[in-house]
């Protein structure tokens, strides 16, 4: 007994202690600047509002704690500061700061779900050439909500100017003069040790994992659900300039790391049915923006959305279980694991931050083969950094916007039907010039977002016509919602792939080429829009609820599964008529297609030939770490587990997937950070 009241003695007296510590060390400071504590506050709401809107997270205490520290570490900086005047000023300019970057994150994770890099600076010009897309689909009014508290800042600040003479007559008070001057020399210590010793108490509770994210930060979303936006945000930084300093650091490990993953993997390819089918044959590749499978599994009053995409995957090599595995670099990181089997770099884009480094890729395959190599994109060279992008990935010839006659613009640039009619000459010319066998890419521009130029396009009916006490009812339930514009544009791209088909049979080009489609990522639509694909009920004309009859739990695995993009390899002959259901990435692409037209091995691939090596699963992984396989989507944001086939599978499947999915991200990394490729070819 009278232990525990000694015990309970030593409490309050350490109580009293911390009490008083803090009362010294920093609630003072909380006194005399009453816009100091209106600052820690409201940027700490604002950032648990930025969790809330983006992450939906708003019950994690360790993600308050992080930025409570990062807060006080911020505020430490004003007493460097020479007068009180400045001080505020500058907790008023950190709070415009603040805000802006909360902003710029809402608007970022809208569009790419994902928090914004620094690292993506160099790609902001792009951002302004997508703007109507952005403003249109993404700009949402809670994104500004932010800016309520730089403008709360500057009233107070205001308010308190009209204070200045009494709080002039206060300073001149001796003694607390004497405490402003004791108070100017510990406060910034005081301050900065408070945050310190915050983050670092958070930083306890960290586990393993979130800890492993942190140094990776491929899972954005994971690291600010955990640290914080603003510790991300520092990390970042850090991160991104990486690059520059990384050559200096890190090397030596990585070089092992990537020469014994390699020597490893040592994967016996032999060769197989289809091997060398293709042969000799020129390779037309479409690069279709946007487009998704669900495109190709629709239709409307019995008119299909995309019948030419359809018809070609029914005739040709069909990949229906195919994923796209972007990054923030979008349409050219899906060009970039495309081309080199390699996943895109998880910081920054590669064609603008690593554009310098050496890569093996599809096209210089080709062209050892002896193909000419070229692309062809209605946009400007300096989109995406195409122009010397390209080049580093061995085009020997870019035809872009400027090679075209823009006589017909709809949204992001010509038209795809212009274009693609502007191409039949062109390959013309290449075959007259005798550069055949060619391997050249053709990227598609209409489907971007916005899809509102819909003027510019036939028409195509997407209502549902149902029949109601013996009335024929028509009901308008999808158009002009972002789906329903998709789908409209969706067929228009399908239409100028048909007219381009026709046009280049016509020339006889078709019968030596084989045409390769892929769609570069999904389009970026809401899953809300995809109950009225899947719940729409038109005899009530109103989305179904569960528990009516026919209703579809449509959750948020089955909209990541939705995603899947289509994978086409078409002949005119029809020689191979097949559809492959095993799941299949991007960075499969390139030694499915070596394979079929007898290329070298590229001895840097992560991906298989998943049509040649008779494979019955396979790992797609995605940037984040999240995976799909013929069984399960592991979702690296939170570690839950969705089963695909209705199976269970155990432990050590998802550990070895797991450790699979890291590896390669690892693997892509190190070889686009350190330039490895080069350095390995050198040492050969
Ligand atoms: C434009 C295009 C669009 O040239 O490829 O890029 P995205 O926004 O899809 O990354
Ligand atoms: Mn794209």
């Amino acid at each position: 007994m009278k232990k525990l009241k000694f015990s309970k003695d030593k409490v309050k007296t350490f109580g009293r202690k911390v009490k008083s510590f803090l009362e010294k060390h920093c609630v003072v400071y909380f006194k005399k600047y009453p816009l100091l504590f209106y600052f820690v506050v409201t940027v700490l709401f604002n950032t648990l509002l930025l969790r809330i809107i983006t992450v939906g997270n708003f019950l994690y205490l360790k993600p308050l704690f992080a930025d409570l520290g990062m807060l006080f570490i911020f505020s430490a900086f004003m007493f460097l500061f020479k007068n009180d005047r400045r001080r505020k000023k500058y907790l008023v300019v950190m709070s415009f700061v603040t805000a802006i970057i909360c902003v710029i994150h809402s608007v970022y994770y809208t569009y790419y779900d994902s928090f914004a890099s620094i690292s993506l600076l160099a790609t902001s010009t792009f951002v302004v050439d997508v703007g109507d897309a952005v403003v249109d689909q993404v700009l949402r009014f809670t994104d500004l909500l932010y800016l309520w508290q730089p403008i709360f800042m500057l009233s107070c600040y205001f308010m308190d100017k009209k204070k200045k003479k009494s709080e002039k007559s206060f300073e001149n008070n001796s003694d607390t003069k004497r405490t402003l001057i004791k108070n100017k020399k510990h406060a910034f210590i005081d301050m900065l040790v408070m945050g310190l010793v915050i983050l670092v108490c958070t930083s306890i509770f960290m586990t393993k994992t979130e800890w492993s994210r942190f140094g990776k930060l491929w899972n954005r979303e994971s690291v600010v659900s955990s640290f914080g936006i603003f510790t991300y945000q520092i990390n970042d930084i850090c991160q991104s300039l990486e690059p520059k300093i990384n050559n200096l650091f890190g090397f030596d490990k990585a070089l092992k790391k990537v020469i014994d993953y390699y020597d490893e993997k040592n994967e016996e390819t032999t060769s197989n049915k289809y091997t060398g089918i293709f042969e000799g044959m020129n390779v037309i590749v479409i690069h279709a923006e946007s487009l998704q499978t669900i495109a190709l599994e629709s239709s409307f009053n019995g008119v299909e959305v995309a019948p030419t995409f359809k018809k070609l995957a029914s005739e040709g090599i069909y990949f229906s279980n195919y994923y796209s595995q972007v990054g923030v670099g979008t349409s050219s990181d899906a060009e970039f694991t495309f081309s080199t089997s390699l996943m895109p770099s998880s910081n920054g884009t590669v064609f603008v931050n690593y554009f310098d480094r050496e890569y093996q890729t599809i096209q210089k395959s080709f062209e050892d083969k002896g193909y000419y190599t070229f692309s062809m994109h209605g946009n400007t060279g300096d989109f995406w950094n195409r122009a010397t992008m390209h080049k580093n990935m061995g085009y020997e010839k870019f035809y872009s916007k400027s090679s075209f006659d823009i006589d017909e613009t709809i949204g992001l640039g010509i038209s795809d039907k212009s274009f693609f009619k502007q191409a039949v000459p062109m390959l013309q010319d290449i075959i007259n010039e005798k550069n055949q066998p060619f391997y050249g890419t053709l990227i598609t521009l209409t489907n971007h977002t916005p899809w509102n130029d819909l003027e510019l396009m036939d028409e195509y009916d997407t209502t549902w016509t149902v029949e109601i006490d013996g009335e024929q009812i028509v009901r308008d339930y999808i158009s002009g919602t972002t789906i329903g514009d998709y789908f409209k544009s969706v067929h228009y791209m399908d239409q100028a792939m048909e007219q381009f088909l026709s046009d280049l049979d016509k020339t006889g080009i078709l019968d030596n080429t084989v045409v390769v489609i892929y769609g570069d990522h999904d389009a970026r639509i809401s899953s809300k829009y995809y109950d009225l694909l899947y719940n729409y009920d038109p005899y009530t004309d109103e989305i179904k609820e569960s528990g009516d009859e026919g209703y579809i739990d449509y959750n948020e695995y089955e909209y990541k599964l939705d995603k899947n993009v289509p994978f086409i390899i078409w002949t005119k002959n029809k020689k191979i008529t097949k559809e492959i259901t095993v799941p299949t990435g991007m960075i499969d692409a390139y030694p499915i297609l070596s394979n079929l037209f007898g290329l070298e091995e590229n001895e840097f691939q992560l991906g298989h030939d998943i049509l040649g090596n008779g494979s019955t699963d396979n790992t797609v992984v995605f940037t984040d770490g999240s995976y799909v396989t013929s069984k399960i989507y592991y979702n690296g944001q939170n570690s839950e587990i969705y089963s695909v086939d209705g199976s269970a599978v155990d432990e050590e499947y998802i550990r070895k997937n797991s450790e699979y999915a890291d590896e390669l991200i690892d693997i892509s990394n190190d070889i686009i950070t350190y330039d490895l490729i080069k350095e390995i070819k050198e040492k050969e």
